[in-house]
């Protein structure tokens, strides 16, 4: 096979046969001249999630985009692919998906210059569905991811420097420093981590998922894992559950289509994910969409308050290796990474739409994203001079009232030897 044709079958497997001219199929159907939509309209976003992380500057007239990729779905009708949005959402997905793929790069930096240590996974190419999620959803519902998990603190209303400050293993990280890169944790926002073991997160999910049914808050729990996990036995004992007692959880499928160095295909008897609750409907969206995962989320979540269980499987791709240790081109080749990045780059998908669609000067992009790039170096910066925590630290976070004692009986005076 030549390699023109394996990328493209590759590409084909990989879900963007559909994706004809991907970045140019995006329709107005009205935009009330988008060109004015830079004038002081509004300088805040109007969204159901809440405040940003970047600030907009862009209009709020209404601009309605007809979605390049249909949901498919499995016992349960689509959603309408004509998705409604505004010039200041658009700007909005653009620089958030910007600034984490900045992040993810810096930590990329900062773990080769040995300044992260341990386990490090990183997040970039997979941008989009953290971020589509947060606009369709409130922080009044839960969620709960793997340890690819840098993003989703900032969906949460993290920021920069607490991220890195944790990779660092500083004090002002989110965890004190204390659980480095699988451990980020926003509970104020109802983000409960962070989990290093495979799947162990998602039965989390339905727990927060029947607390909020127990409550009667409204809300849903999201419960995030990867097409590896997806094979899990937990995974459908937890579904099973979810179902029976019709909970809120949205089970989110992010498939990456690789586990470590093993592809879908050799680990999956079937990788349409979103089938695979059997009983549970389910959706498949494009998660290098931001507009494709809100429309997905928006409908998933009155779906769930409704009916029950959910699944959703976003199709993604992740650029770097599973994690810092891993190059990430021995099982997959350069081309396929390349072709998916020139093709379906969630982030270049809403610099495009900015240019076209809403009209903005390329020169205002290149302006934002100077400010962004110097957000990110100032974080590292600040979390290389920020102190490490303190030593008595170490004796923190074991009981909840601390029992008065420093340790845990390790001291050979506490020893009580039987017999
Ligand atoms: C129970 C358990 N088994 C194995 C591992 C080692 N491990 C870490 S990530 C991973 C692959 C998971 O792949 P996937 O679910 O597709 O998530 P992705 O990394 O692609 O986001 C494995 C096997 C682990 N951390 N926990
Ligand atoms: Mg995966």
């Amino acid at each position: 096979m030549s390699s023109a044709m394996a990328l493209s079958s590759s590409l084909m497997r990989l879900g963007a046969s559909r994706l004809s001219s991907m970045m140019g199929l995006a329709r107005v159907a009205s935009s009330s001249s988008m060109s004015n939509s830079s004038s002081s309209m509004s300088s805040s976003f109007s969204s159901s999630s809440a405040a940003s992380l970047v600030t907009t500057s862009l209009g709020d007239a209404p601009i309605t985009i007809e979605l390049p990729r249909p949901y498919d779905t499995h016992l349960c009708e689509p959603p309408s692919t004509t998705v409604t949005t505004t010039p200041a959402e658009i700007e909005k997905f653009f620089k958030t998906t910007y600034l984490m793929r900045r992040m993810e790069i810096a930590c990329d930096v900062l773990y080769k210059g040995k300044f992260i240590r341990g386990f490090c996974h990183l997040y970039d190419g997979q941008e989009a569905i953290i971020v589509g999620i947060e606009a369709a959803l409130t922080w009044n519902d839960s969620i709960v991811t793997s340890y690819r998990d840098h993003c989703t603190h900032l969906g949460r209303g993290g920021n920069v420097k607490e991220v890195i400050a944790e990779l660092l293993g500083k004090a002002p990280g989110c965890s004190k420093g204390n659980g480095g890169s699988m451990h980020m944790y926003r509970k104020e926002t109802n983000f409960y981590g962070g989990n290093g073991i495979v799947g162990a997160q998602v039965p989390l999910g339905a727990g927060l998922a029947f607390g909020h049914k127990y409550r009667n808050d409204n809300c849903v729990a999201i419960t995030m894992y990867g097409d590896g996990a997806a094979n899990q036995g937990q995974i459908f004992e937890a579904m099973n559950m979810a179902a029976l007692w019709d909970l809120p959880c949205i089970f989110v499928c992010e498939n990456n289509h690789y586990g470590m160095g093993t592809a879908e295909w050799r680990s999956a008897k079937s990788p349409e994910y979103y089938k695979r609750g059997d009983y549970i409907p389910g959706i498949k969206i494009d998660g290098m969409d931001c507009l494709s995962v809100k429309q997905g989320f928006a409908f998933a979540k009155e779906f769930a308050l409704k009916n029950g269980p959910i699944i959703v499987e976003a199709d993604t791709y992740r650029y770097h290796g599973h994690s810092m240790s891993d190059p990430g081109s021995t099982y997959r080749t350069r081309d396929e990474i390349s072709g998916v990045r020139q093709e379906r780059d969630p982030v270049d998908r809403m610099r495009k739409l900015l240019i076209d669609v809403v009209g903005t000067s390329p020169d205002q992009i290149k302006a934002w994203e100077k400010e962004l790039r110097k957000e990110v170096d100032d974080a590292v910066e600040f979390a290389k001079n920020a102190p490490l925590p303190p030593d008595a630290q170490l004796y923190e976070n074991i009981y909840v009232d601390g029992k008065g004692i420093e340790a845990r009986g390790v001291e050979i005076s506490n020893v009580n030897v039987l017999g």
